[in-house]
């Protein structure tokens, strides 16, 4: 029975179209839309649309977005989205919603929306309703916080958990970390999140000097529970443990774990009791509102991580139902692929106007280069137009101090995300407004640029051959979005919006955004190398730059 009702949904899922973006009309119009609008300047769009700053801006809940400061108008847009519907898009989004293999090279759903939603939906994989299981872990999570947070599960020897040392990787490290670090104001008091990821010892070892085996709790976060570098620090976080308390007897009290694989969680010597489950259907730069959170939920309390999952799901629901010009993902989605293809930018700076997003660059650059960073389409062939861009970013008002000059002046133009908080965490006068101030001069001097004439009746004394060192372009894109404050609910909206957009994004470029098998090669290759370097040995078969290295490293050992 069940087999049939998978052949059935790969029926519906060959149905969908895998359409090549170069083919449709919408893609030839926005070519010569482009050529059209040639090099217009921004200032001259707004200054020919007086509203522009009001009518290209879209809010939903505890969020704004203003796109104002791009390069396109009312009909680029209509394009765009003419361009997403010709591509399949709403089809995609049904077919995602409904639980549909959409992972199709790894023959999986892709159902991360089923673990923030209420507990009242219905949500099927594969024809089955996954919310019961989604509740199921949820409420073993909120009673093991509680039972930690209120001192009843305490350590081996009768102390209190003061500790918490994530050990995953990846997508089981990148959001959590992003996440505790974002709602900074939301710990939990007594309790200190670590989190280690890199197989470097230097990262587990600076952490375990910093806590005591008696008030630490270890949660090993993998998906497959294989993976080199977690596993390689959670044996070496074992070690440690008993070699701090003299036995084994207490790792069942301080190792929990995070994962899809019972066996390997129980061969580990994890009591699977203490075990928090989650499904092959969550992607890993997709796990975060799954027991990946675990963490998070520890530093932040249980509820504040539930107001995350709320967030979430407002943002899931504005995807799924709001239409397609009026849709944050969407419209986030289409610029860039505006920006990309036609206007020919391949990056895209992620620029946050809050200390506590300071690892927000760093994971949204895991979730759009590792989802879009493909260059096959869904029906094997290679893609001829450019697909997901480079994306990096820092805090912005630091970046102001390092990068912004090439943004500003440099020859490649950079597209840029700038992210606001209106109400801060922190009570210090004389600090916000400023920061702020900031944030809007920034997208507006990349907007407007300045130009010679400029320069020259500003009053700055300026030597002739100074001048066109002062001119600054402009007509550089930017979104900027405002969040109200950075709240746990907030911060989902935000998370769940790029999580969409990159979505949008894969579905245009009609490639597979759910796989990632561009990380595999190199892993094979350290697994080739490893006996080498334990051998202390080079080898003929090998090319020369490789034994060269090898040898380099025999020599200063
Ligand atoms: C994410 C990737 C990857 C993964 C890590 C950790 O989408 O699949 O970053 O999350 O390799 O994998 P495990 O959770 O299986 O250890």
């Amino acid at each position: 029975m069940k087999i049939t009702f998978i052949f059935a949904l790969e029926f519906i899922l060959n149905m969908l179209p895998k359409v090549n973006p170069l083919a449709t009309k919408a893609w030839q119009a926005l070519e010569l839309r482009a050529d059209a609008i040639g090099d217009k300047q921004l200032r001259t769009w707004f200054a020919e649309e007086p509203l522009r700053g009001e009518s290209m801006v879209v809010s939903h809940e505890e969020i704004r977005l203003d796109y104002s400061k791009n390069r396109l108008d009312e009909e680029t847009l209509l394009l765009l989205a003419e361009l997403a519907s010709a591509c399949g898009l709403e089809e995609a989004r049904d077919a995602f919603f409904g639980g549909e293999l959409i992972n199709e090279t790894e023959h999986r759903a892709v159902m991360h929306p089923a673990l923030r939603a209420p507990r009242d939906a219905h949500y099927l994989v594969e024809g089955v309703d996954v919310i019961p299981e989604v509740y199921r872990v949820l409420d073993q999570m909120e009673s093991f916080c509680s039972t930690i947070h209120q001192g009843v599960k305490k350590g081996c020897t009768g102390k209190i958990f003061t500790d918490i040392v994530n050990i995953g990787i990846g997508g089981s490290d990148l959001g959590a970390v992003m996440v505790t670090e974002a709602l900074r104001p939301y710990w939990v008091d007594g309790i200190q999140p670590h989190f280690v990821s890199n197989i470097d010892g230097n990262h587990l070892y600076q952490v375990l000097q910093k806590v005591n085996a008696e008030t630490t709790l270890f949660i090993v976060s993998s998906k497959t529970f294989t993976t080199l570098e977690t596993m390689t620090n959670a044996k070496s976080a074992r070690a440690w443990f008993v070699q701090q308390m003299g036995s084994e007897a207490g790792v069942k009290d301080h190792f929990v774990a995070v994962s899809t694989n019972t066996e390997a969680v129980s061969a580990f010597g994890i009591d699977t009791r203490n075990m928090f489950e989650f499904w092959d259907w969550v992607g890993g730069r997709y796990s975060l509102s799954s027991a990946i959170g675990l963490s998070i939920a520890l530093t932040v309390g249980f509820k504040n991580f539930r107001s995350l999952l709320d967030g979430m799901h407002a943002m899931d629901e504005h995807f799924r139902y709001a239409p397609l010009l009026g849709n944050m993902s969407v419209l986030m989605g289409l610029i860039g692929i505006w920006n990309i293809n036609f206007l020919k930018m391949s990056t895209l700076a992620v620029l946050p106007y809050d200390q506590y997003l300071h690892r927000l660059p760093a994971y949204l650059q895991q979730l759009d280069m590792e989802s879009n960073g493909k260059s096959v389409d869904r029906n094997g062939a290679p893609v001829h137009y450019a697909t997901g861009p480079i994306v990096w970013g820092e805090a912005g008002t630091n970046g102001q101090h390092a990068f912004y000059q090439l943004i500003h002046q440099g020859t490649i133009e950079i597209p840029s995300d700038f992210i606001g908080v209106v109400k801060p965490s922190h009570p210090l006068p004389g600090h916000h407004n400023w920061l702020l101030a900031n944030l809007i001069a920034q997208s507006r001097a990349l907007m407007l640029g300045r130009t010679r004439e400029e320069v020259l009746e500003s009053g700055e004394k300026v030597s002739e051959n100074v001048v066109p060192h002062k001119v600054f372009p402009g007509n550089r894109p930017s979104n900027t979005l405002l969040m109200k404050s950075l709240s746990p609910f907030a911060l989902g909206q935000l998370i769940a919006l790029y999580e969409h957009k990159v979505f949008v994004q894969g579905i245009i470029w009609n490639i597979y955004s759910f796989d990632q098998f561009g990380v595999e090669l190199g892993k094979k290759l350290a697994v080739q190398i490893h006996p080498f370097l334990e051998d202390g040995r080079t080898d003929g078969s090998l090319d020369s730059s490789t034994n060269g290295l090898l040898a380099a490293i025999y020599d200063w050992k």
